[in-house]
């Protein structure tokens, strides 16, 4: 919980955006690159536990946790308390320049908590598009080798490298190519729209696509294959059984390295630490990113020893990677997931979140699947009697949600599709709260 206290209760107050809110959003008209998006339109205050008070005074329910960064909540009381100390003994030495404990240790947290039991080691980046930069960058030169196995759907950051291995033209690639060669776009196992449907895909998607990167790039030059274990914003995609095993085995039978971007699954979400260890898969590199850090921009890049070693010293690196308030933000957070029990948090939060998706999809048509793990779930809109996008149904349950107070984020290829990300420490009332707005808002359609 954060220091101060922040009653766990929706509360509405004004139309949202309020007259605060809206003389500040014209002043960010004004200042701010109209390139950047809005989901949400208030001006927020302060904001812990699964409420952000914004300077109106309404108390908004969080189901996206920054896009499922502040997944032990906002200003959580360790992470606080870790950064306050921190600021004050210093701010910044640059860790390649002179070092400091925290770097470390969060590396040997990443290297303990991430799957597998071989030898591990990490770097530390800012971003998750860093992560993915530095972890291709590994890969290619352990390999030798250059081309890069991406998914449809995927989306791995915006920066020139990872805009390329994104898959979604629109809003992230439109006119800011041209974009870095040797990146390859597999077909996604993507059960509800698999030609043939959801038991066709589990019987052929992984046969289908191995084959296609045999005859289209082939094997010996292919540094690594980089997934989401389930793809976020492309609308929470969970591939059948077997597939993430499937690929991760045939990349270690021809020396490619495995890349699980856990960015967005990482870090308790999905009911386990990594989303990979649902099906036992163990990546040779893993990306990790907003959940780490309790809000303070922190991402890593952990793999085998011998891969993370490769590459010649001062290869790796950049000024901010791994700053010192960040690092002890990473610790207290990793410390604040494994004692306060944030991964069983998540099961019992996907529980509530699940009875409840399950129950609107019997009533309401429009919904064609219900899926995602732990507090990681999502519902994808059709037009009723078929499997065609309805994406203006999202924009009516988005608006209803945000006129009655509740925060929640839509993904998917087709922008239709509603996710639902909740801090793992939002109280199971509050939850109950939302998405019994979430029920009205499809109701509405
Ligand atoms: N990999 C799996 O989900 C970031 C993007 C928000 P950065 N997803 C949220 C936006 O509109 O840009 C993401 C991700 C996965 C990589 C990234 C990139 O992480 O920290 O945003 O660079």
């Amino acid at each position: 919980m954060t220091r101060i206290d922040i009653p766990q209760v929706r509360k509405v107050v004004t139309a949202i955006p309020g007259p605060r809110s809206q003389e500040v959003l014209k002043r960010r008209a004004d200042a701010v690159s109209a390139g950047l998006g809005l989901s949400f339109p208030i001006v927020v205050e302060r904001a812990g536990g699964g409420i952000i008070v914004d300077i109106d005074g309404n108390s908004i329910i969080d189901m996206g946790a920054g896009i499922a960064v502040v997944n032990v909540g906002n200003s959580a009381e360790r992470v606080v308390n870790a950064v306050q100390e921190q600021v004050e003994a210093f701010t910044h030495t640059c860790f390649t320049v002179a070092p400091y404990l925290s770097y470390i240790e969060v590396c040997e947290a990443l290297n303990r908590i991430t799957p597998g039991r071989h030898k591990k080691k990490s770097m530390l980046a800012n971003s998750g598009a860093e992560a993915l930069e530095n972890a291709i960058k590994i890969a290619r030169h352990y390999t030798g080798r250059q081309a890069v196995v991406v998914f449809e759907h995927s989306f791995h950051g915006r920066t020139n490298l990872t805009m390329g291995m994104t898959a979604k033209n629109m809003p992230y690639k439109e006119g800011f190519g041209p974009f870095a060669p040797e990146i390859y776009r597999m077909p996604m196992a993507y059960p509800l729209r698999w030609p043939g449907g959801p038991k066709v895909c589990e019987e052929e998607a992984l046969e289908y696509v191995l084959h296609k990167i045999e005859k289209e790039i082939d094997l010996k030059n292919l540094a690594a294959i980089v997934i989401e274990p389930i793809q976020g914003e492309g609308g929470f995609i969970v591939p059948p059984k077997g597939f993430l095993p499937g690929l991760s085995a045939f990349a270690a039978k021809h020396g490619i390295v495995f890349i699980a971007d856990e960015v967005q699954t990482g870090f308790a979400r999905t009911g386990h630490m990594f989303a990979c260890e649902e099906e036992n898969v163990i990546p040779d590199i893993i990306t990790t990113a907003k959940g780490i850090g309790g809000g303070l921009p922190i991402s890593g890049i952990t793999g085998r020893a011998e891969i993370m070693d490769s590459s010649h010293g001062s290869g790796l690196g950049g000024t901010f990677g791994g700053n010192p308030l960040a690092c002890v933000a990473a610790l207290a957070t990793i410390a604040t997931i494994e004692e306060d029990h944030l991964i069983e948090r998540a099961n019992t939060l996907g529980k509530v979140i699940s009875n409840s998706l399950y129950a609107m999809k019997e009533k309401y048509p429009i919904i064609a699947e219900v899926r995602g793990r732990g507090a990681m779930q999502a519902l994808e809109f059709v037009i009723p009697g078929g499997n065609e996008p309805h994406p203006t149904a999202l924009s009516t349950i988005v608006k209803f949600c945000q006129d009655n107070g509740v925060l929640i984020l839509s993904a998917g290829t087709y922008n239709n599709v509603i996710r639902l990300l909740p801090p793992l420490v939002i109280s199971e009332d509050l939850l109950r709260d939302a998405l019994d707005i979430l029920d009205k808002a499809i109701a509405s359609v």
